[in-house]
């Protein structure tokens, strides 16, 4: 199903002039107005290929109608959101589940829909159906090294197949721990986990980064081998320049200061990208922006800051990526609330007096401090975010115009109601 441009024409003439009057009205007084809707333009995110169907829990799946069935259907469902927001122009494949057999074809079919991809992700945490060894007690970390070996190979394949669809990084995220005390010598697995990233970071083409993603617990509960920030920067710092940490934000233990570590891993020159969701007890993956807003901002705050301070662009430096997934939700009307939630936060980030806060710091000048983050925090930026939309050629209210085209219906008469995207 494609949206056509016209619909969307349509859909934005019958808002414009009470879109026009919110628009003024939040824009009066805001300073370098025309960069900061330049940027919210610029400002892409990478979809992720297994939230595209409704998110399994441990307990039970229910499946939604109308999921993507292979591959080229996710990319026409990622086409779809960035036809309606023109912010999420990127797509992150996650292999097995998403085989791309004729990669020159997968690539065309994207730019058709003006993606791109984003970083391919490795699965070592389960096993597949035709694979010799099992990750029942570990893959890079594993004490046996065929099954090492093994899990390598992998990634070094998945690499190669991100180099062909014109990728530019790999993200592996592990299960690798243990569950009892006991069961693991944390030393010797730290080694062996780092022995097999040096052998997959040695295939590498030069361009390309290694993104490690830490996870406190899950599925291994009473260690996990690339367990927080400090060890994945460890893993990233002894593998060299190529290897960075990915911050996924449901990953860390209850009440972390996020955006501490953010601001810390990119003063160190090591922060690769984020993997984005909510949470409220542990690696929930709920809607981006759906529990905790605030800490969101107060992420995106370090980001304009810290890439500001370093010379970084905003919107190709860092890989921006959606990790979360429902079951009790529309998948694509969650993710375009994700892509809403990231692009208010970023907006809210850049209305920030940065001058005005630096001295207030220097000044140690508290309550003003506070005053300078929660006046830009409270500031309701969403008609400049819809504003960026419609100078991108995109949606005033996509939710809005999703339902009323009625997608979802659409897509459930093209592809049945039985359907079940792969992924967890
Ligand atoms: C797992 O908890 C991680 O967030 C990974 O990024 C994982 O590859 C992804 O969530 C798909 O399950
Ligand atoms: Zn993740
Ligand atoms: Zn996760
Ligand atoms: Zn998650």
């Amino acid at each position: 199903m494609l949206i056509d441009k016209y619909k969307i024409d349509e859909h934005n003439n019958n808002l414009l002039k009470d879109h026009k009057r919110r628009f003024d009205f939040a824009a009066e007084g805001v300073a370098g107005l025309d960069s900061i809707l330049k940027k919210l333009v610029d400002f892409q995110i990478a979809i992720p290929s297994w939230a595209l169907g409704t998110g399994g829990t441990r307990f039970g799946r229910f499946s939604g109608g109308g999921e993507p069935r292979t591959l080229e259907e996710k990319i026409e469902d990622v086409g779809l959101l960035h036809s309606l927001n023109k912010s999420g122009g990127a797509i992150s494949l996650h292999i097995p589940w998403d085989i791309p057999k004729d990669a020159k074809a997968i690539k065309a079919l994207a730019a058709q829909h003006g993606l791109r991809f984003d970083a391919v992700n490795s699965n070592t945490f389960q096993d597949q159906p035709d694979q010799k060894h099992s990750y029942k007690f570990g893959s890079l970390q594993h004490v046996d090294k065929a099954t090492r070996k093994q899990a390598i190979d992998h990634n070094i394949e998945v690499i190669k197949q991100g180099v062909e669809l014109g990728s530019d990084s790999i993200t592996v995220w592990l299960s690798d721990g243990s569950c009892f005390p006991g069961q693991l010598n944390f030393r010797k697995a730290f080694q062996r986990t780092l022995d097999s990233l040096h052998e997959i970071y040695a295939a590498l083409p030069d361009n390309f980064k290694m993104f490690v993603e830490y996870k406190a617990f899950e599925p291994n509960f009473y260690s996990m081998t690339v367990g927080d920030w400090g060890q994945s920067l460890l893993y990233a710092s002894k593998l060299g320049p190529k290897a960075y940490t990915l911050v996924d934000l449901g990953h860390h233990l209850p009440n972390a200061n996020i955006e501490q570590i953010v601001a810390l891993l990119l003063s160190e020159g090591k922060l690769g990208g984020f993997h984005f969701n909510d949470s409220k007890y542990g690696d929930d993956d709920l809607t981006v922006g759906s529990i905790n807003p605030y800490q969101l901002f107060l992420i995106f705050n370090e980001l304009v800051e810290g890439m500001d301070a370093r010379g970084m662009q905003h919107a190709t430096d860092l890989g921006w990526m959606i990790d979360a997934s429902h079951n009790v939700k529309d998948p694509l009307e969650d993710l375009l609330q994700s892509v809403e939630a990231i692009k208010i936060a970023y907006a809210q980030a850049l209305l920030v007096d940065t001058k005005a806060l630096q001295a207030a710091q220097d000044a140690s000048d508290v309550a003003k401090a506070q005053e300078i983050l929660q006046q830009a925090y409270r500031t309701d930026v969403r008609a400049l975010v819809a504003e960026s939309r419609l100078q991108a050629g995109a949606a005033l209210q996509p939710l809005q115009l999703y339902r009323q085209l009625k997608v979802r219906e659409n897509l459930i008469k093209e592809r049945g109601q039985k359907t079940v995207a792969t992924g967890l």
